[in-house]
């Protein structure tokens, strides 16, 4: 008999509770939070086709595109294989990542340098686009559009 009583009040005890968490006042239902996201492809949408004087990348064609992804400290993790003489019908174009790539604290800013590679002098900086992840958090887009300097591109990935 006791153990009987000792049964009912833990299931009252039990169904106190659940009564509580109904009582909240939406949901009791955790958002879906992910502290990783790995970049599995870059975009290019738009790329200015000429230098800050005026002048296009190269003197007889267009630019040999390529990109570095780099954090504050310009260490390379990664770069696109090159993309030779691009004319602006060539866009967009991107790479696809053969091993995603995986930022593992949300909060570490990464850039996309994008270059035109030259064969006689050093390559020339098309643009820098920074990358923070934690920016977009709300949401978790798998699709992320930046842009800066007139290079306009979009980075895809993957929220886990
Ligand atoms: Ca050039
Ligand atoms: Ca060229």
């Amino acid at each position: 008999m006791k153990k009987t009583i000792l049964l009912i009040s833990a299931l009252v005890c039990l169904l106190n509770s659940c009564n509580k968490e109904d009582a909240s006042p939406t949901t009791t239902e955790k958002p879906i939070t992910y502290s990783n996201f790995k970049i599995t492809s870059v975009k290019i949408n738009n790329i200015p086709f000429t230098d800050g004087n005026g002048s296009s990348w190269d003197v007889s064609s267009g630019p040999d595109v390529y990109f570095r992804l780099t954090d504050k400290n310009d260490t390379e993790y990664t770069k696109g294989t090159q993309y030779n003489d691009i004319l602006s019908t060539n866009l967009p174009f991107g790479w696809n990542f053969t091993k995603a790539f995986e930022i593992n604290n949300l909060n570490t800013t990464f850039f996309v340098e994008i270059y035109d590679h030259d064969d006689l002098d050093s390559d020339d900086l098309i643009g820098i686009v920074g990358f923070n992840a934690s920016y977009f958090t709300n949401g978790y887009p798998t699709s992320i559009p930046l842009s800066n300097s007139g290079c306009d591109i979009v980075i895809n990935g993957t929220w886990y």
